[in-house]
């Protein structure tokens, strides 16, 4: 318990893992590892140009609905830079819905170097995919797939082809990938966002009507998927 709030003291702010010497020494003592923990990038606001403001007010309706189905577990929404854009705007709506800082925080990080990068300890990390569930094109899918080296690959092709928007994947990572060794990632969950990117496959064309929805579906399924996992 006392590790807990410790932890979350720490991260109810936005943090920046190496600089953050509370969620460092909670992990030194190896107890941190034991609180089931999902790392999730913002799906479709990079390369899929998904407007950030929308973007926010999805992850929060979603992160309210499923916080008090987490048990002991934890989501944490990560971004590469302190100055990302989502960070703020979803770090700021949760501090105004009162969302438990111990269950939802944000953090500032590789999401592939979150533990030895950051002292964070996920067990399961999401990866904002592309349809094919391949490696490349950029973002945090290229990072996530050259980080679990070929085994990711392998092991995504054994249980999923291709992704439809909204949907997700789970696949354990076998204990052969650097990630899972190094990092103590146990699963990826390859989700697929909407897309407002006119140069990649099914553009909305900016229908936030139907990209919303899409997104809500997306943090579902990834939330949902995480669930079954920690159960
Ligand atoms: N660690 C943490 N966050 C990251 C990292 C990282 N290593 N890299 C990027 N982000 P994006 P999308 C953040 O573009 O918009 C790919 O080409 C980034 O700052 O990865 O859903 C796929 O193949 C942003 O906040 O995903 C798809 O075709 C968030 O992750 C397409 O991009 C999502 O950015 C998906 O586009």
């Amino acid at each position: 318990q006392e590790i807990t709030s410790l932890l979350s003291d720490a991260a109810g702010e936005e943090v920046k893992g190496t600089e953050n010497p509370e969620v460092a020494s909670v992990n030194q003592n190896g107890s941190s590892s034991d609180v089931p923990t999902l790392a999730f990038p913002s799906l479709s606001t990079s390369d899929f140009q998904f407007n950030n403001e929308k973007a926010s007010d999805v992850i929060i309706e979603k992160v309210e609905e499923f916080v008090n189905k987490l048990g002991n577990a934890r989501l944490v929404l990560v971004d590469l830079t302190q100055g990302s854009k989502i960070l703020s705007l979803v770090r700021a709506k949760a501090a105004q819905k009162h969302i438990n800082p111990k269950k939802f925080f944000t953090f500032v990080g590789d999401i592939t170097r979150l533990y030895t990068g950051g002292g964070l300890c996920c067990n399961v990390i999401a990866n904002a995919a592309n349809w094919r569930l391949k490696p490349g094109g950029g973002g945090v899918n290229a990072a996530i797939f050259s980080a679990a080296g070929p085994a990711l690959e392998v092991a995504t092709a054994e249980r999923a082809k291709s992704l439809y928007p909204g949907n997700s994947v789970i696949v354990p990572l076998p204990s052969t990938s650097p990630l899972c060794g190094r990092e103590g990632v146990t699963h990826v969950i390859h989700v697929l966002g909407p897309n407002m990117n006119p140069r990649r496959p099914n553009c909305l064309d900016g229908d936030y009507v139907k990209g919303c929805e899409i997104l809500r579906k997306a943090y579902t399924s990834l939330f949902e998927g995480f669930l079954s996992i920690v159960r």
